[in-house]
């Protein structure tokens, strides 16, 4: 017989989200749990992410947990490096790196209804030595922007030089006097090209659809306000707060009121105006669908970027690349030493959900390939007992910080074992009527919405051209639907395990 360690709460993923249940769930006296991170350490994306130019494109203010306010971010908008020194500090303070496993995969996750656990097979990422635990619960917190999603171009894998996706930066390759090109203008491009450009001989960037722009409003803290913060934390709640509540007022627009969105494409044109003379390039970098549709960016340094001499803004399209460089559609052939491949994450078809195995013997995969990614309260899945999705489907959010979702969602989870705990239930799992009513109603709410009716194509939208990525609302609505853990909406199996009717 197959030997588990038996754990309670089994946490895939040491990034804010993971790290975040690990905390709450160890401070309501659930502390019998384990964290599963492949990284060497904890932090997530922005331990990930080291691409030069990589910051945080909401404002510091607000990202970070509420119980761990950090007095000295040194910008409005915080660079990766001090994002993952925080998210390590707050882990080692709280207590919970002895239970954060690292450098270690999860391979797969099963449930078991005899024992009702869930069996989860790991590996080390350097070694072969698989081990099993048998968890109660199994919390994912892989993050939605985790997987690398790898454009399918015609000879891609034939290109002789050095190639890396933004969020695998191989530092050991200089770019200094590189050709390089790079594919996509998404976020992390928009970060890393006006670096790579610096020293680069020449970047060839490649554009599919040019992204709204608005300026950054950026400035480091004084030592005046660092100190002030640190002495009077109130003060920093409050500046929180003011930051919370201007991201917050925004949402109407995204959500009902589209054409409110005019006012950032005037900033976005004005943008792009002050940085680039060029009437040709300013017509290609501008985009044809209402701003919101995609994710609004913030920069003051692309636009400058893109005139820079040693740089071609390329949108003919790419027919092809050879072991020496990238030919696009026109024909013409642009040879590059290094190709950096900016192309964005898995979203809505998240590698993992293939390697969860529910109730029914059927995979998330199989179960969201019908309708596309659902879960009750972007929490939990119907036929996947005691499985609890951080930064499941429909709360991500394109206007304010995750970090305020992913506490929402862990009070839910806390919230949730508590109850098992106090009624000695086993297992909980959401009736498939109350996931169906909670997906349509979003679904419903997604019709009049700039991501639906702007006009473009996004990673917000799956395959079904439904956003199962945005949460539609108020985040202060998605934590009220979350405050507390609603049993009513859930089968709650009081059944004997079979280690229980053997004892
Ligand atoms: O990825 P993206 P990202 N051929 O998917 C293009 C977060 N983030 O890594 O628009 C050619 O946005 C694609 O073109 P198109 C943030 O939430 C946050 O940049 O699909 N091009 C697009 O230009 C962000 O939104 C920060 O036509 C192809 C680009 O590649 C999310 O991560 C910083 C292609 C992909 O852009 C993802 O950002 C960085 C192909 N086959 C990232 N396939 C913060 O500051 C795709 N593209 C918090």
């Amino acid at each position: 017989m197959t030997q588990h360690t038996e754990v309670d709460h089994l946490i895939v993923g040491a990034g804010f989200a993971g790290l975040c249940a690990a905390i709450k769930l160890d401070e309501a006296g659930e502390t019998d749990l384990v964290v599963i991170e492949k990284d060497s350490d904890v932090g997530g994306t922005w331990h990930i992410n080291t691409y030069p130019g990589a910051e945080c494109d909401v404002p510091s203010q607000l990202y970070s947990y509420s119980f761990a306010l950090n007095p000295d971010w040194s910008k409005v908008y915080s660079p990766q490096q001090e994002i993952w020194e925080y998210t390590k500090k707050v882990a080692t303070e709280a207590g919970i790196l002895d239970r954060v496993v690292l450098e270690t995969a999860v391979l797969d996750a099963t449930w078991d209804d005899g024992l009702k656990r869930w069996i989860v097979t790991v590996a080390p990422v350097n070694g072969k030595k698989k081990l099993t635990y048998a968890a109660r619960t199994l919390i994912s917190g892989s993050g939605g922007l985790s997987e690398p999603s790898l454009p399918d171009i015609k000879g891609i894998d034939s290109f002789a030089g050095e190639t890396f996706h933004s969020a695998r930066w191989n530092h050991d390759v200089s770019l200094e006097g590189k050709r390089v090109a790079v594919i996509g203008t998404g976020a992390s491009a928009i970060q890393l090209v006006p670096e790579v450009q610096k020293v680069a001989a020449q970047v060839d960037v490649y554009q599919r659809t040019p992204n709204w722009i608005i300026p950054r409003n950026e400035r480091r803290f004084t030592r005046v306000e660092k100190e002030l913060f640190r002495r009077v934390p109130g003060v920093q709640r409050a500046v929180r707060a003011g930051v919370y509540a201007t991201l917050e007022g925004r949402v109407p627009a995204f959500a009902k009121f589209p054409d409110l969105l005019k006012v950032v494409e005037r900033q976005g044109k004005a943008n792009i105006a002050k940085a680039i003379k060029d009437p040709e390039l300013r017509a290609k970098v501008t985009p044809a669908y209402r701003a919101g549709c995609k994710r609004i960016l913030v920069s003051n340094k692309w636009y400058p970027a893109l005139a820079s001499a040693n740089v071609e803004l390329v949108t003919d399209g790419i027919a092809e690349i050879t072991p020496t460089g990238i030919v696009d559609t026109l024909g013409n052939t642009r040879e590059i030493d290094v190709l950096v491949i900016a192309t964005g994450f898995h979203v809505t078809d998240p590698p993992i959900a293939a390697h969860v195995t529910g109730r029914d013997g059927r995979t998330l995969a199989e179960v969201w390939s019908e309708k596309g990614m659902r879960a009750y309260k972007g929490t939990t899945v119907h036929g996947f007992p005691n499985l609890f999705q951080l930064v499941g489907p429909n709360t991500a959010l394109g206007h304010s910080s995750m970090i305020f979702i992913i506490e929402s969602q862990v009070r839910y989870v806390v919230e949730a074992a508590r109850h098992l705990r106090r009624t000695g239930a086993v297992t909980v799992e959401p009736t498939l009527e109350a996931q169906d009513a909670w997906s349509d109603a979003i679904q419903e709410r997604m019709k009049p919405t700039v991501w639906t009716t702007g006009g473009c194509a996004s990673w917000y939208l799956d395959e079904f051209g439904h956003n199962t990525t945005l949460w539609p609302g108020q985040t202060f609505t998605f934590r009220h639907h979350l405050s507390r853990f609603d049993a009513d909406k859930y089968v709650v199996d009081s059944a004997p395990t079979r280690e229980a009717v053997t004892a």
